[in-house]
């Protein structure tokens, strides 16, 4: 991945609004902003694209912004819907955070152990994952949560298996719980694309035996419009994109088979799906044909995720980049040449002032190409340790939640970097 250069604005000097001043990462710039463009003091307003002026920490060193350009997508046709987002765009539907814990014990070849689920509920001795989701509902106004678990979890190791009752009943906790704040709940098999190193429709599991395991979950859900079906967690160096893109259909048949006529499907891609390489990597085209029993496409909606550290791996406290050119501009302009839509359903980074400035340049982006983007999910919350990179785990002390720098300085709906345009 390159990482686009960019420069440094240098607004802050003037003092050109008697309107008060932005604070530190609020923003200061940008098309359609109407708000202060100066600064706090100790901190600078830096123009990094057209969308999205930010104030950093630090000094303005004058020098002159570098233009955002994107190169034209053509859709199928040769030709594109117009390629800005409509005025009525700006605000994203779902915003939420990761809630971590039924998936661990998955590594990225798809192995899971049933006994390394550690349930983020405190009537498992785990996190108190239903406080956490109350908090980022109430004080954040999240509204949408992605709960990861693992296939093996779900039919407690038995490949091909009927769901296993005890072990769905516990998740199915966590679901309520969700579903209890009024938000969104999504449902994340968390395998990689695979069942023990093995890819699912290409040499593992049988394109039947996971359409089957998507069949028992939609049954117990497809009454609830609040649940979202994802279908599987970051598919990676899966050989056949077309081959994938049927074991993709296989489930989203069972889902709308089992009764779940209209509720949100999320598609995933190969790359770990990664948003920059969506087009590229030919998933763009392969999960395009994926349809509706009905031949529709109504609320089939792509699944990508993207970090901001070196190399999207998520595994890095500091961020080098805010994707825009590289992933989100792309990738609008592909989804609206073809009417489609994608969720932003993992991304992240350190609690450090490079994260929060390039998130929320990410986040402003995104909810200005809203009629694309769906929204955005924050990872992670859950049982992570408090010491974990990418923690965005609240603490409570007697009956106040505080959030993580991140969480408060972009994620959040009321305070973020959607808050502030
Ligand atoms: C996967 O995505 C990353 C960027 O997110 C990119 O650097 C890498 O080249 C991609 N790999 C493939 C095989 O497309
Ligand atoms: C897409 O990425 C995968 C690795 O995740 C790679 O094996 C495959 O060759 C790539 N396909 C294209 C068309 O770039
Ligand atoms: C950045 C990050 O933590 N990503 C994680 C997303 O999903 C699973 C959690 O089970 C992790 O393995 C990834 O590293």
């Amino acid at each position: 991945m390159t990482r686009s250069l960019y420069a440094l604005g240098l607004l802050s000097l003037g003092g050109l609004l008697a309107h008060g001043q932005s604070p530190l990462y609020g923003q200061c710039g940008g098309v359609g902003w109407a708000g202060a463009t100066t600064c706090v003091s100790g901190s600078f307003c830096s123009e990094l694209n057209d969308y999205y002026s930010q104030c950093i920490p630090g000094a303005a060193t004058g020098t002159t912004p570098t233009p955002t350009t994107t190169s034209v997508i053509l859709g199928p046709s040769g030709t594109c819907a117009p390629n800005s987002p409509p005025a009525s765009a700006g605000t994203l539907k779902l915003t939420g955070i990761n809630i971590s814990g039924f998936d661990f014990g998955c590594s990225t070849d798809g192995g899971c152990t049933a006994s390394g689920a550690y349930p983020p509920l405190t009537k498992y001795y785990g996190a108190d994952g239903l406080g956490q989701m109350q908090h980022f509902v109430n004080d954040d106004g999240f509204n949408a949560f992605r709960l990861p678990v693992g296939w093996q979890f779900l039919t407690n190791d038995i490949l091909g298996g009927t769901i296993d009752e005890t072990n769905f009943a516990k998740y199915d906790d966590l679901v309520q719980a969700c579903l209890s704040t009024g938000a969104s709940c999504i449902i994340d098999i968390h395998n990689y694309a695979r069942w023990n190193g093995k890819i699912i429709g290409q040499g593992g599991p049988t394109n039947e035996q996971f359409a089957a395991l998507w069949s028992s979950i939609a049954a117990k859900y497809q009454s609830n419009s609040k649940i979202i079906f994802g279908i599987m967690n970051e598919p990676h160096d899966v050989p056949d994109i077309v081959a994938w893109a049927a074991s993709v259909q296989a489930a989203v048949t069972a889902i709308r088979n089992a009764g779940a006529t209209s509720q949100m499907i999320l598609l995933p891609g190969n790359n770990w799906t990664s948003a920059a390489t969506f087009v590229s990597n030919g998933s763009a085209d392969a999960l395009n044909k994926v349809t509706n029993p009905d031949g529709s496409k109504t609320n089939l909606v792509f699944d990508v995720h993207k970090y901001l550290d070196s190399d999207n791996s998520g595994t890095h406290s500091e961020c080098v980049t805010n994707n825009i050119d590289e992933a989100w501009a792309p990738l609008a302009q592909w989804l609206r040449c073809n009417g489609r839509q994608a969720f932003n359903t993992e991304t992240g980074g350190g609690n450090v002032a490079s994260c929060a400035q390039f998130l929320c340049e990410q986040i402003a982006f995104q909810a200005k190409n809203s009629d694309v983007f769906v929204g955005y999910i924050g990872w992670a919350a859950g049982n992570f340790d408090p010491s974990y990179v990418l923690g965005e785990v609240p603490t409570k002390i007697s009956a106040t939640w505080s959030d993580t720098l991140l969480v408060k300085s972009c994620l959040a709906p009321v305070s973020g970097s959607q808050k502030s345009m």
